[in-house]
Parts: structure tokens; sequence; C-alpha cells
């Protein structure tokens, strides 16, 4: 699997004209190489090395086949043993990852390659992570599965005068106990008029008669993540409130129907964008549609208006339509999908009526 990516890599860099990459970004360096400890890796077209400190040289040894772990001793910088083991190459023209340095820890590359062309990079490994191997499908699929079994589990505890921490704490727990490694990201979870924040804090508000409560929330699974959003209300809604989950509910199945490759990301969000403003709603809906999902919770492909990707089979995105109305609440409703040849699979198998407890 590794070799498959590590060979991918090079076949870039060599587009690129670059005799390696200096990995800095944890994601990456988990992707090319399986070590998840801290450090750089560095991939040439010859040699691979992991550069780590005491703590993590063990756990290199063990999650990485074919690359040579260097041990940096104290003091010295990773910069300093990259360049060395550049020039011992021989190599001329190094690649580094751009967006994922500090200015400070720019600076500091840049003064230890003082013989050889540092060249700044953006999102090569991304480009090579926006679709997913069947492998990674099943990890997606496993943390999904997670995440669907802890809304189940929730429902039982969400009842008036529970607070929202109380319930993220649950939540959270029960996603543990049944094999997420942690969360996805900070869960989102809020009740009532603080629905119309889409990303909302949970704090001890207790839940109130009446009341929306939007819940948004992944796994993790082998360092996957999962992302769904249910939003649910306590005892009858309104006219109002029902009008606003089946706009959001509509817009939401109008674009999963026409997700399948060779659209553009904009052309799903335009679809879920062009019903919510039929429907008179248009100023509430302040985000993208959705979002690719992977090692990171966002990452490319964006289903936006400004989304230029062209969706293939493999990648992994969201589908996730709100309105947000200041002073009255909000509602989300997200799923997780994988494009397929066809159009593509929901991974997302929670109820998406609207749930009245
Ligand atoms: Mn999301």
């Amino acid at each position: 699997m590794f070799q498959v990516r590590i060979n991918k890599l090079r076949e870039k860099l060599s587009e690129y004209t670059l005799d390696g990459l200096i990995v800095s970004k944890s994601e990456n360096i988990y992707y090319t190489t399986g070590f998840s400890g801290e450090g750089l890796a560095i991939i040439t077209g010859q040699k691979n090395y992991i550069i780590t400190d005491f703590r993590y040289t063990e756990q290199a040894k063990s999650e990485t086949i074919g690359f040579e772990i260097v041990e940096i001793g104290s003091g010295l910088s990773h910069f300093s043993i990259a360049y060395n083991l550049l020039k011992d190459l021989g190599l001329s023209t190094i690649g580094f990852e751009s967006h994922s340095l500090t200015v400070k820890e720019y600076d500091k590359l840049v003064s230890h390659f003082k013989n050889i062309n540092l060249v700044k990079t953006n999102g090569l490994i991304e480009e090579l992570r926006v679709t997913k191997d069947a492998n990674e499908i099943t990890f997606i699929k496993t943390a999904q599965e997670i995440t669907d079994k802890a809304f189940e589990h929730i429902l039982d505890f969400i009842k008036p005068e529970v607070s929202e921490l109380d319930l993220v704490a649950e939540l959270e727990y029960f996603m543990k106990k049944n094999g997420s490694e942690k969360v996805a990201f900070e869960t989102i979870l809020v009740s009532g008029s603080k629905t119309s924040l889409p990303h909302g804090i949970p704090s001890d508000r207790k839940i109130q008669p009446k009341d929306f409560i939007t819940i948004d929330f992944g796994a993790r699974f082998n360092g996957y993540c999962s992302d769904m959003t249910r939003t649910i209300i306590i005892g009858k809604p309104s006219e109002e409130q029902l009008s606003i989950y089946n706009t959001v509910l509509n817009a939401q199945i109008r674009a999963l129907k026409l997700i399948r490759p060779g659209l553009k990301g904009k052309d799903i969000d335009n679809v879920a964008r062009k019903y919510i403003a039929e429907q008179g709603y248009g100023k509430y809906f302040g985000h993208g549609l959705g979002h690719g999902v992977g090692l990171e919770i966002h990452e490319e492909p964006r289903l936006s208006p400004k989304g230029e990707c062209v969706l293939l089979p493999g990648m992994v995105v969201t589908v996730e339509p709100g309105i947000y109305i200041e002073n009255f609440g909000g509602v989300r409703i997200e799923d997780m999908v994988v494009i397929t040849e066809e159009g593509c699979e929901n991974l997302t198998h929670s109820e998406k009526r609207l749930i009245c407890l």
C-alpha cells in the first residue's frame, strides 16, 4: 500500500522536476509512510527516510517498511539532518510543503539548506489523497458505522433538563467504547436558538421543550474520519420549524441524487442552493454544501459555489445543506458518501426524517 503511494509520489516529483520532497504535514507523513509520530519524512527517487527523536524511534521502526529511521540527537534540528542526508545523496532540487510550515520553521529550513535548491510545493500529496483506495474506504465506513450507532444511542439520553455537555460526554464515551480512537473533530451539539450557529459550542445549557438540537460529530478509525449531522426536535415542531427542516432535507436529497463522476463540486452545491433559495431561505444558507473527508475532516474536493474540482470515483464527500436564522434556530442534515462509477454510495444510515422526542 505505501509502496504504491510512494511510486505515485515519485511520478509527481519527476513531473515537477524535483529530486525529493521533505514531508512535514503529519497527515501526509502518515499517508506516505504509515508513521504516526512526530518528525519529518523524506522521499527521494533513491532512498526514503524518517527523521524523528528518541520518543518515536521504536514506533517509527514498527510502523514503517523500507524507510531508514534517523534519530536526531538533542539540540539538533530536523532540517539540518535532512540537509546532510540529501547532500550525501548528491541531490540538488528539493521540494517542501509550504502549506505546513510556520514562518519560523521556514526560516530555519532556509538557514540549513545552503547548497540545495528549495522549491515550495502546495498539496502534492493531497492530490494523491483526494481519491481513496479500498482500504481507506473501509476505514471511513467503519468510522461511520460507529457514528451511526452512537446517534441511535444518544437518542435515549436526549430529554428536557439534560445539558448539552452531558450529551457530548455520553456520545463521545460511547464512540470510544465502540472503537473510535478519538473524535474526528470537536463535537458540535447545540440546542434551542443556538442551533442558528453552524459551529456552535456545547455548553451547560439544558435542553428545553420545542428545542431543535443539532448534533454534528464523527469518529476516527485508523486515522480516518467520519462526519455526520442530524437535527432533531423535542416535542411537536411548529409550522415554521417543519418547513425549514423539510427544505433542508429536500435540498440534500436533490444533491445526493445528482452526485456522480464528471460533475464539478459547484454543480452539486448549485442544485441544493437553488432549491433553498426557491423556498425563500436563500440568505440563511451561508456555507458550502460539503467537503471531502479522509485523514483530515475537511479536505478536497469542496462542494461549494467555487468548487472547480471534477468528481471522480473513490472521492468521499459530505452533503450538508443548512438553514440558520439568528435568534430562532437552525437545521443542518449531513451525510457522507463515496462517489462510485454510477453515482454515489451513502455511508450514513441514520434516520433523517425529523425525529420528535
Ligand atoms: Mn462536515
